[in-house]
């Protein structure tokens, strides 16, 4: 039975209570989508190879993360009604919940193979596991998406929001492709090599990659969610919460850059590649802006190299630049910015959702 606590305005459930709930709920799901496996017409045998595959392919990429998206969606409910959830309306929530770990299953297995990546949530990256290869994790996060659907389908096909959950996961899908798209093709290849074009890595760029590749589906999309759940129907009130949400979003995907280059690999449980794989990272977007010209030149030969010593060398660079002292100040500006945002959020109960939010993220160190 769920707790109630009074935070800051909002009624929301126990954290721990509520953690522990979802968690229970995803083997109840995996069944679901296994059981869903074992309606199709394909033999016996055959069968029973393509559920133990999938079976692994869920639990490993779907579990291990922190699950902040799928909580939220629960939170948001709670914060959307200004009351504790009745079983059912907790239930969608939960199911919608890991609908987003799902996604976020989706986006990372592909984004691995796209970025080159070793690690992830401190194992080897999908496509690295001998008996996998990228060419089923590229369909396996295809199947990850279509299981999105076939949970939505079985939950809520009788219900008047059913047009409503479709829609937001396909537009939410949507934006995080043109991000990765955008992200993908920041860079400038020069006879097909990699090669860092300083005209391409503005902070205008970069702010049209995070927002599409991170914050739409990181923190509008369970906040957005969780409303829909809570029946609120008022555009104003979705356009408010994605303005936050995008801030949130840049606030975040920046940390993730950051700690790519200065996070302990055993906390963040991924090794970073940006450098190496030519990013536009925040870190060099800030860096550009800094360097002279002898500092430029360091960058052009050095950034997008996959060598050890380059890497090194653009990294001395950054502490010349004292990029940990702009980020310092970056986060506390982040912070006023947010806080004063939510501020202008009429509902009280609605401010205590982007207030966990933004607690959730502020000086993260993973
Ligand atoms: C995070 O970027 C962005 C995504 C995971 C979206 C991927 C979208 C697809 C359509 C595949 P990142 O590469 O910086 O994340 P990480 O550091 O976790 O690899
Ligand atoms: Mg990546
Ligand atoms: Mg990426
Ligand atoms: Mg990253």
């Amino acid at each position: 039975m769920a707790t109630l606590v009074n935070s800051g305005g909002g009624t929301t459930s126990n954290d721990a209570a509520t953690k522990e709930e979802f968690v229970s709920l995803f083997d109840r799901l995996k069944s679901d989508l296994l059981s869903d496996l074992s309606c199709l017409p394909i033999a016996q045998d055959v069968k029973q190879e393509l559920e133990k595959y999938y079976e692994r392919a869920l639990t490993y990429n779907v579990l291990g993360g922190k699950m902040t998206r799928g909580l939220t969606v629960i939170k948001s409910a709670e914060c959307s009604l200004s009351r504790l959830l009745t079983a059912s309306e907790r239930h969608d929530a939960m199911v919608l919940g890991w609908g987003i770990e799902i996604m976020q299953a989706f986006f990372l297995t592909a984004d691995d193979v796209m970025d080159q990546s070793h690690t992830r949530r401190g194992a080897p990256c999908w496509f690295r596991v001998p008996d996998v290869t990228a060419a089923n994790a590229i369909n396996d996060s295809l199947a990850m998406e279509a299981f999105i659907y076939r949970l939505l389908r079985k939950y809520f096909s009788s219900s008047p929001k059913y047009v409503k959950y479709v829609d937001l996961f396909l537009s939410m899908t949507y934006k995080t492709i043109v991000g990765q798209h955008l992200d993908t093709n920041a860079q400038q290849r020069r006879e097909g090599e990699l090669c860092l074009d300083q005209s391409r890595f503005t902070m205008d760029r970069y702010v049209a990659i995070v927002r599409h590749k991170t914050a739409y589906y990181s923190f509008y999309m369970p906040c957005a969610l969780g409303m829909i759940v809570g029946g609120i129907e008022d555009d104003a009130a979705f356009q408010k919460t994605e303005d936050i949400c995008m801030e949130l979003g840049q606030y975040f995907q920046i940390q993730d850059d950051f700690l790519d280059c200065y996070g302990d690999p055993e906390v963040i449980g991924k090794v970073g590649t940006d450098i190496q794989e030519n990013k536009c990272s925040w870190l060099v977007c800030q860096a550009l802006q800094r360097a002279d010209e002898s500092q430029r030149q360091i960058l052009i030969e050095n950034y997008g190299r996959d060598d050890l010593s380059a890497v090194a060398k653009i990294k001395t660079l950054y502490k010349t630049l004292k990029l940990e002292d702009v980020y310092a100040a970056y986060e506390e500006e982040a912070k006023v910015k947010i806080d004063n945002l939510i501020a202008s959020v009429e509902s009280a109960s609605l401010q205590s959702l982007f207030k966990f939010l933004l607690s959730k993220i502020y000086k993260r160190n993973k």
